[in-house]
């Protein structure tokens, strides 16, 4: 069983994402566990402070080791599993993709060291931390949304997590392309139509029309993601078709 652990001096950014929608429903359902522990709780004395000022001086403060190590220690002790891996979130760290989530969903447990002020002691990262990860490249306040991110990413990808209509293999991106357009009721909405062949009832047709569009969509809007994938025949007849299609408009 997945069991997610949080580190952080703000566990309340944390919980209410534990305690809603799709990870909630796979805690009660126990396939995975989550929780958050307050670093606060391994800081020493009466004011049980976290952070102090940078050694060379300089703007802002940084994480004390102590109190993070020991949450990080207590987690490790706590971990159900010897396959959990330590995880900091870091802009410095490896940049999370759909690739990594796959590889993360293979452990038993995930401990996430959430940094706050300028960073963490450089001490506390050396023997704890198996993996360094960041979700993006902009400045933010602290790691606790990149670990709900991973999280959120992670979760979705355990058997059971998703019901059977939503699971994550039938996902496009699962399959390398952007999602196909949408459409729900009503037929006409703000003079808009929905396709045609979405209520033909012909699903041949409406399989052939959403991957015409995932592909377009992918093409013109995100071909970086076609550089690392292979099209398969069907794919590559489909592309063929728009760009016959375009010569003739380019020839008219
Ligand atoms: N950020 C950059 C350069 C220098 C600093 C930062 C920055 C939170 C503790 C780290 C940021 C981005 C993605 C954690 C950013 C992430 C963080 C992440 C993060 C407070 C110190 C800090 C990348 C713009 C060049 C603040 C860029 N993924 N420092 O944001 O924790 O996980």
């Amino acid at each position: 069983m997945m069991d997610f652990v949080v580190l952080t001096i703000f566990p309340e950014m944390i919980n209410p994402f534990l305690n809603h929608g799709i990870v909630r429903r796979a805690i009660e359902r126990e396939i995975i566990s989550a929780s958050s522990i307050d670093v606060r709780g391994f800081a020493e004395g009466r004011h049980k402070v976290t952070d102090d000022r940078p050694y060379g001086g300089g703007c802002g403060m940084v994480m004390k080791p102590e109190p993070l190590a020991g949450a990080v220690r207590a987690a490790k002790a706590n971990a159900p599993s010897a396959n959990a891996k330590t995880i900091y979130l870091t802009p410095q760290g490896r940049k999370f993709d759909q690739g990594i989530a796959r590889r993360l969903a293979q452990f038993d447990g995930l401990i996430m060291i959430c940094g706050r002020y300028e960073g963490v002691d450089e001490r506390v990262l050396d023997g704890l931390v198996d993996y360094e990860i960041s979700i993006g490249d902009y400045v933010l306040t602290g790691g606790e949304l990149a670990a709900m991110i991973v999280i959120d990413a992670v979760a979705r990808l355990i058997p059971g997590v998703l019901g059977g209509d939503d699971s994550a293999e039938k996902d496009s991106f699962e399959g390398g392309l952007l999602e196909h357009a949408h459409y729900t009721r009503p037929p006409v909405f703000e003079g808009e139509k929905v396709p045609e062949v979405l209520l033909s009832g012909n699903h041949g047709d409406i399989e052939k029309w959403r991957l015409e569009t995932s592909l377009i969509r992918t093409v013109l809007k995100r071909p970086d993601l076609l550089k690392d994938r292979k099209l398969n025949l069907q794919e590559k007849e489909i592309l063929k078709k728009w760009c016959i299609d375009i010569e003739k408009i380019i020839s008219a």
